[in-house]
Order: C-alpha cells, then structure tokens, then sequence
C-alpha cells in the first residue's frame, strides 16, 4: 500500500498524563515531582509548561501530540476570560510545534471535570449547561484547526447516567445526537477537515456510560445520521472495561470503515478500572498491529499514549521510560504483525476454516441465490441428519508464539 513502518507509528504524548498528571488517586493528593513546574494553575505557567512539554516530545522523539483545552490552558473568571486565556496558550502551543516540528494529533474539550458538568455535559439535565459545553467545544475546534489538528476527540466524559429513575435516556440521547451535528456543521463553516473521532468507554466516570463501545456507537451514529462524520478513538483498557478484547474492537471498527486512531495503553484486570498502564505486552501489541495493518493503517489517526506512570514511582525521568518502553512495546508488535501477514499461516487458517463457502451450497447463499425453502429442499434432497462439523481449531497460540 505505499505505507512505510514509521508511518504506522505515529506516536503522540498526551498533555493531560504526562504533563499534568499528579498521581493522586481517590485515596490521596498527588505525588508527582515536577521540578519544572510551579505547580499553579497561572496562565504565566502555563505558557511557561509549553517549553518544557515539547522539549520532552522533542527528546523522545515522538511526531505528534494531544490536548483537551483545559490541560493546556487553566480557566478563567468568564467564558470570554476564558477564551483569551485559551488564545494565549495556542499561541504559545504554536510557536513550540513551529519550532520543534512536533504535530496536533488531536485536540479535544475537557467537558467532565468542572462541577458543572456533575450531570453531564451535552446529555446535562440543564439546558445552561449544554449551551456552556457548546461554547466550549466551538472555541477548542477552532484552536484545533489553528494548530492544525488532525482529528478532533469526543470522549463522553459524564455522558451517561448514574441512576434510570431519575434519567431521560431517550431525551439525552437526542441531546447529544444533536450536540454532534452542531460539531459537525461548525467544523464545515470554519473550514475544519480533520476527522471526528469518538472515543468509546462503557462506564466511569458514570455507571453507564452513552458511548459504550464500537458497536453501540455504531448504532447511535446511524440513527442520528452521524455515521458519515466520525471514526473511533479505541482505548485499549476501555475495551476490556466493557468486556472486549481491543482487538474485537478494532476489527469491529475496521470492518464497518470506522477504525480511526488508537489510544494505546493497557488495562490491570485485578483492578479493574482505568488504571492507563503504558503497554508492554508483545502479545497485545502485534495483535492491536494485526488489525491495524489488516485495515490498512490508521489513516489521520496514531498511536496515542493515553497513558501514566504509576503515583508509587513517580520521578520524572520514569516519564520518558515509559514512553520509550510504549514505543519499543508497539515497534516490535508491528515487526511481528508484519511477519506474520507476511507468511499467511493465519490467513491459511481463516481459510481452510470456511472453505465450504468457496463452491456449492455456501457460493450460491453468498451470491444470494438461496432461501429457506430452496435449502430445506438441499438439505432434504442429500438426506442428512445433521450436517458434518468442518473447520478446525488449531493450537493458535502455539503458533502465535513462533514470532515472538
Ligand atoms: C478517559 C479517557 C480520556 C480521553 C480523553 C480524550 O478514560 O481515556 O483520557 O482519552 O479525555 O477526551
Ligand atoms: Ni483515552
Ligand atoms: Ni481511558
Ligand atoms: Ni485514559
């Protein structure tokens, strides 16, 4: 397809872990060590902290970045303080990517942390609020487009529900169907092309989540007539949140012509929430790669480090062995996808497994050829009892672990 290695490594750093992550969690403050930082929330430091975060993306040598508005650019007293603050900060965001080459991947608004979005943002109870979230989202898709970001996010954040008694489901969902449209037609008038993705999470912060996974988002696209318009950001450890596999999930994407950017990290199924571990595993990555390269490539999309070191080994050199360890953990998984496209053993398989749709009956049902009757009438006329179980199940893993 034309496509080089690197260009299925588009690595990206995101603003919010690694350069504003803390380590505190829902039993204590923050641990990290930032001796760079003053650690305010000063609009000063803020510009300040652009320097230093692309000097690390710079070192690391990773080609892209992520936002959400308020990683990048603290809050001000008014939407229009706000605003300005935000002007200023891109500002600075800019003059770094002009001087260090470093790419947006993707900018998105945080639309969960405030306490005004307790109920949600676009699926709030309050109408003040989606009108807030809105205004939000109109300035961070022109900033996106000012520092010329590739794609645009929308994690749901609380979009969801904690409790049916006291909810609208069907209501929200109209909400944020048409939260979307009104993205989608801003993008268009202000000349924004980077493609929309969404990011799907089956629960936290909320109890159920609206975004749940591919499939589910699948089918809320098409019935808002929104399936033209975006692609899925796949988070591994959202995946197993909501029981899949990532690779189920980026087959599910890719298949229906909707794979399109991963944020790569892992999951810890002992704790079972989303821990956003920096991805190690050889077995994860080659198969996330498999598919990835099955549906040739990713596109607009990367590999996105949605990921942070731990809040017990906090020390900031540990950011950058993190990051490495995520890049040399996806490098060598696309070697080993690449090899095993290469040789087929698996395709072999797939087809060995379905070979009785290649000729007879299974052609003409592909070829749409048959109904119930006319197959009741098959199956009568070569009189078996039931029909012989073909198709194999081999040791795959064994052989999996072959190229390793
Ligand atoms: C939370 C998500 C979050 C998103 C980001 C983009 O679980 O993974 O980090 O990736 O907010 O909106
Ligand atoms: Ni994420
Ligand atoms: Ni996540
Ligand atoms: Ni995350």
């Amino acid at each position: 397809e034309g496509k080089t290695m690197r260009d299925h490594l588009r690595f990206s750093v995101v603003y919010w872990h690694t350069f504003r992550g803390t380590g505190s969690d829902p039993f204590g403050p923050g641990t990290a060590i930032r001796p760079w930082d003053d650690g305010t929330d000063s609009v000063e430091n803020a510009v300040k902290r652009t320097r230093v975060a692309f000097e690390f993306i710079e070192k690391l040598g990773a080609p892209y970045y992520a936002f959400h508005d308020r990683d990048v650019a603290p809050e001000g007293a008014s939407l229009s303080e706000t605003n300005k603050i935000f002007d200023k900060v891109a500002a600075a965001l800019k003059d770094e990517q002009e001087r260090t080459g470093v790419k947006l991947l993707w900018g998105t608004c945080n639309l969960f942390s405030n306490p005004r979005f307790m109920h949600g943002a676009a699926t709030s109870c309050n109408a003040d609020v989606f009108a807030f979230a809105a205004a939000q989202t109109k300035k961070c898709l022109e900033i996106t487009k000012e520092l010329g970001g590739e794609n645009y996010v929308f994690w749901g954040g609380r979009e969801g529900y904690q409790n049916l008694l006291n909810t609208n489901m069907k209501r929200e969902l109209d909400h944020l169907a048409k939260f979307f449209h009104m993205a989608v037609d801003y993008a268009k008038e202000i000349g924004f092309t980077g493609q929309f993705l969404i990011e799907p999470k089956p629960k936290e912060p909320t109890k159920h989540q609206y975004d749940f996974d591919t499939a589910n988002c699948l089918a809320f696209l098409k019935t808002y007539d929104l399936d033209k318009h975006f692609k899925m950001n796949l988070e591994t450890n959202h995946a197993t949140l909501a029981s899949h596999t990532m690779q189920h999930e980026l087959e599910y994407a890719g298949m229906n012509g909707i794979l399109g950017s991963i944020d790569a990290n892992t999951g810890d199924l002992l704790l079972g929430w989303d821990t956003d571990q920096f991805p190690t595993n050889y077995y994860l990555t080659a198969e996330v790669m498999l598919s990835i390269l099955k549906y040739g490539g990713l596109g607009s999309g990367g590999v996105n480090f949605d990921a942070k070191v731990r809040r017990e080994s906090f020390e900031p050199i540990d950011l950058f062995y993190a990051h490495v360890g995520g890049m040399d953990a996806f490098a060598k998984g696309l070697k080993i996808a690449a090899a095993i496209r290469a040789e087929g053993e698996f395709d072999k398989f797939v087809a060995a497994r379905y070979s009785s749709w290649e000729s007879g009956v299974g052609a003409e049902i592909e070829a749409g050829k048959h109904d119930l009757k006319s197959l009741e009438k098959y199956m009568l006329a070569k009189g078996e009892a039931a029909p012989n179980q073909s198709g194999r199940q081999e040791m795959l893993e064994n052989l999996f672990n072959r190229y390793m």
